[in-house]
């Protein structure tokens, strides 16, 4: 044996008498594997199987009612200095954090199977691809963690060869909130997480991994990880053209990632290729321009508001070899959850008989778990070791007023600026309240795993590296009427709003300045064939007084990061505010 298995079967060994587990499993990722534990779950009563007529090998799987979101108060960025993780994470001393959570851990796997899960996040021959090993004891957690990322062998085999790995550690626990912790130790590369099942707080492939710890290596290492879906758009011409593009938690980052064009742009040529719904990890290339991985290999998608007319690639997939979480189901046994059609539930996510006085019938912040590959829209550049070239940035957020459609920064540092001062509405992917705005930047807030003065700054370094650095956009699908109706018609009608950004990117596309961006030019969007005609009016309306109380809403914010902000980033607030006053 290698030197490298060697250290890891020391962890496993060690954390294995830690937990006092009663068996150990070595995951391979093999179909055999998936099943043998899929029976074993279906008999612990752990998944539900769903109508296999169908949705054939679909399950149902129903958490903890106190365990349905990530738990961000209970999230925390371990390092030596405090002022490392920033005022942007939650922050324990590293001995203090370690203490804790050794004593949450102890015996808590007696008599229960510990499952190795070796993964690779990125395509598994990528030079972008990152390595790591979750020890679980959730069963749930190894069939899922099989979909959303590459798991078992192959991963395993990059571990023996490279050394480096992220050690994550999970046990279910009591699934106490009270005994809730996920906990990062970025220096050391590690994870622990404890007391809870669900997806961003179980699966640490995922945000913990992906996210929280890849970001601290990327600043070392001089890329980005980011929460950011990944889609090309193919004109009629046949060329295709890269986005990256970073919204909230419950934005619309997986709709418009496989997004299916109006009828008339399908018949013009459009199309639209998925290659990642959630992460992003985007490095500076030879040529001067941005790549970018998807380094998940499935979805772990929002279930309500995915119906026919708005996500159908969605629903194409979800037909078959899906898991299901929280969400209702009909009476015979099909999955249904809110914006799916108008049949009435059977039984709700908690499986009570369907009662509309105890609330939706599926949890709002139920989800669904594919294998990527399973998108009708899927690219096959999803697999491309050097990942792709990326034109255009896209940041977005839930905003009822202010920010309109689109924006487009002047260049990359005003983007940085954009996107840094970033503000959404809260959504049901994290607990707590939901509909509140706050600063958000980048969407990044529940995920970057240092302080946000550093990562703007890193940003920036970045962007120097660009001689063709993608250009910088910000949009809001959400914006309201006076009755609370949205604006915009948003899901396919959002490739009109991509394809000017993508002019743009090219040097054509009619603009407007304004104070805070570009917006387009009266008749610069392409409109035809909407069935209602928007008010574009409304939708582009730059309200000036708005924006600088919302100037000062973000300097307020940035206050807080001192002078790990960067100064390039007040040059740029500076700039705005001039040209509002
Ligand atoms: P996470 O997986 O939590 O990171 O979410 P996400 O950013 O992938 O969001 P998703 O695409 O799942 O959308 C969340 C919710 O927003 C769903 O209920 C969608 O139906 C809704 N939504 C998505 N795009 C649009 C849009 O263009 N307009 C409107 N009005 N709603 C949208
Ligand atoms: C999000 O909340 O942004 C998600 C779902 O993508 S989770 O994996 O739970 O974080
Ligand atoms: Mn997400």
């Amino acid at each position: 044996m290698t030197s490298q298995l060697a250290a890891l079967n020391e962890w496993v060994d060690q954390v294995a008498a830690h937990t006092r587990a009663a068996r150990v499993h070595w995951c391979d990722g093999s179909d055999a594997e998936n099943r043998r534990l899929i029976e074993q779950m279906l008999d612990s009563g752990d998944l539900l199987q769903l109508n296999p007529k169908t949705h054939p090998e679909c399950y149902l799987h129903r958490s903890d009612p106190n365990d349905v979101a990530r738990v961000e108060h209970l999230t925390y960025v371990c390092t030596r200095e405090k002022q490392d993780a920033g005022p942007n994470n939650n922050w324990m001393a590293r001995d203090e954090a370690h203490a804790l959570m050794s004593g949450l851990f102890a015996g808590c796997m007696e008599g229960r199977t510990l499952y190795v899960v070796p993964y690779c996040m990125g395509p598994i021959d990528s030079p972008l691809a990152r390595c790591g090993v979750e020890i679980t004891d959730s069963p749930y957690v190894v069939v899922n963690m099989r979909l959303m990322t590459r798991m078992g062998i192959e991963a395993l085999a990059r571990i023996e060869r490279e050394g480096q790995f992220v050690k994550g550690l999970h046990s279910t626990g009591e699934l106490d909130p009270d005994q809730r912790y996920i906990v990062h130790f970025p220096e050391e590369l590690m994870i622990q997480s404890y007391g809870s099942g669900y997806g961003g707080n179980a699966l640490l492939g995922k945000k913990c991994h992906a996210l929280r710890i890849a970001s601290y290596q990327a600043r070392d290492e001089g890329w980005l990880a980011e929460h950011m879906l990944i889609v090309g758009i193919e004109n009629p011409k046949g060329e295709i053209r890269y986005v990256a593009a970073a919204f909230p938690s419950a934005c619309g980052k997986t709709n418009l990632a496989m997004l299916i064009p109006p009828r008339a742009w399908q018949e013009a040529g459009w199309k639209v290729w998925t290659v990642g719904d959630d992460i992003c990890w985007l490095q500076p290339g030879e040529d001067g321009r941005l790549y970018a991985i998807n380094p998940e290999a499935g979805f772990f998608g929002v279930a309500p508001g995915t119906g026919a007319s708005t996500n159908p690639n969605a629903l194409a997939m979800l037909d078959r070899e899906a898991i299901f979480t929280n969400v209702a189901v009909t009476d015979d046994n099909q999955p249904w959850w809110e914006g799916l059609d108008d049949r009435r539930p059977a039984r709700d996510w908690r499986g009570r008989d369907y009662d509309p006085k105890n609330g939706p019938a599926a949890h709002p912040n139920s989800r669904f778990t594919v294998s990527i590959k399973r998108c009708p829209s899927y690219s096959q550049e999803a697999e491309n070791p050097r990942g792709v070239p990326i034109d255009a940035i896209v940041f977005g957020g839930r905003r009822a007023s202010l920010v309109p459609l689109v924006l487009e920064a002047r260049d990359w540092q005003h983007g940085v600026m954009m996107g840094g001062a970033m503000a959404s509405e809260t959504t049901a992917a994290a607990t707590g309240k939901v509909g509140v705005v706050r600063r958000d930047p980048m969407a990044m807030k529940p995920f970057c795993g240092y302080n946000f003065g550093d990562y703007f700054a890193h940003w920036l370094a970045v962007g120097e590296k660009l001689s063709r650095p993608p250009r910088i956009f910000q949009v809001n699908w959400f914006r309201r009427d006076q009755d609370g109706r949205f604006l915009w018609p948003g899901f396919g009608d959002n490739l009109r709003v991509l394809a000017w950004i993508l002019e743009r990117c090219e040097g054509n596309g009619k603009a407007l300045e304004t104070p805070v961006g570009c917006v387009p030019a009266a008749d610069a969007l392409d409109l035809e064939g909407l069935q209602e005609s928007p008010d574009m009016e409304n939708l582009l309306a730059i309200d000036e007084a708005g924006w600088r109380e919302e100037l000062a809403g973000i300097e307020a914010f940035l206050a807080d990061y001192g002078d790990r902000v960067p100064a390039a980033m007040k040059t740029e607030l500076e700039r705005v505010r001039r040209a509002l006053s």
